[in-house]
């Protein structure tokens, strides 16, 4: 297969150093020789383009959402390059950076494919808007503005005419939601798939009740946003929000596993590592690993 990656050296959306730094850090410890060996053909397109903010920039025009400018401006570069990578038949592997460019890399998916699916592996809901978020973190809203909600800024990044149905959105080891999260969930009938539900039932069934989901509702074409605090902190502590209670590798492993044997999965972003944070560099040996793993099942 061939596979693009594209790197997103973005930490405006997490408003916090050093997760910018992650995928020049993955570069350096091999990553594309990586995923070589696994008998692609790996293109690296480097590093998107960052504007330098300043703090003024930060709530400019007196909006709630931290540099949105900036982000809009990246997330509309970075689904272009998505959809031209898909429109070139080959596989777009995006690298964070912080998980606001999830919503460039989805809208470059939703051009491409009228039926898609977005499954959203995060402690995290990802789905406040600028009226729910405690924060005004734009890595807190990429999944609520690809479900056409919230301020028309982020909703109409790149193709506002190709949202992803609420319906075939899944979020999966979720565990830290906000009130306003909450209520979009129960409004809009979300499937998520918390950690309590995956201790309850097992990764397993969370994983086949998805693969019957899609089927069931004819989605051929996946996007597939893998955050990495979804993993339990105690061997994924190089990340911005921690949250404890988290998968254990091997449920992340066995749940990517089954995502990746549908066939359905055409595009992933691997988000949120930040190197300084990490603890003997172990987070970063786990996403590499972590990606191993994936283009070993390409
Ligand atoms: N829900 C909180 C907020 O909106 C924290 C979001 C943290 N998000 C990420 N990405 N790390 O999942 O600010
Ligand atoms: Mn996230
Ligand atoms: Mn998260
Ligand atoms: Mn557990």
């Amino acid at each position: 297969m061939k596979i693009n990656v594209i790197g997103v050296p973005l930490n405006l959306g997490c408003d916090r150093e050093g997760v910018e730094r992650a995928p020049n850090h993955l570069r350096e410890r091999g990553l594309m020789a990586l995923i070589r060996k696994n008998g692609h053909r790996a293109f690296d397109l480097g590093n998107l383009y960052v504007p330098s903010v300043s703090e003024a920039d930060k709530f400019a025009r007196g909006q709630s959402m931290k540099y949105l400018d900036a982000i809009v401006e990246v997330n509309n570069n970075l689904a272009e390059l998505v959809y031209d990578t898909l429109r070139g038949g080959a596989f777009p592997l995006v690298i964070g950076g912080d998980h606001s460019l999830g919503l460039g890399s989805a809208s470059g998916v939703g051009k491409c494919f009228d039926d898609f699916g977005i499954i959203w592996l995060d402690a995290h809901g990802d789905i406040n808007t600028s009226e729910t978020s405690p924060s005004g973190n734009i890595h807190g809203m990429p999944l609520s503005a690809l479900m056409g909600m919230g301020s028309e800024e982020l909703v109409n990044v790149y193709a506002p005419g190709n949202k992803v149905n609420p319906q075939n959105v899944f979020l999966v080891g979720t565990r830290s939601l906000d009130e306003g999260e909450q209520e979009l969930i129960e409004r809009e009938q979300l499937s998520v798939y918390t950690m309590d539900t995956i201790h309850l039932k097992g990764i397993g069934f969370v994983a086949e009740d998805i693969k019957r989901k899609l089927k069931e509702r004819k989605i051929r074409n996946v996007h597939f946003s893998i955050d990495v605090d979804s993993i339990d902190p105690r061997f994924a502590p190089g990340t911005g929000t921690r949250v404890c209670e988290g998968l254990m590798p091997d449920e992340f492993k066995d749940f990517v596993e089954h995502m990746l044997s549908t066939n359905l999965i055409k595009s992933m972003d691997l988000v949120e590592l930040n190197p300084e944070l990490d603890v003997n560099d172990q987070t970063t040996a786990l996403c590499l690993d972590i990606i191993d793993y994936i283009t070993s099942r390409l």
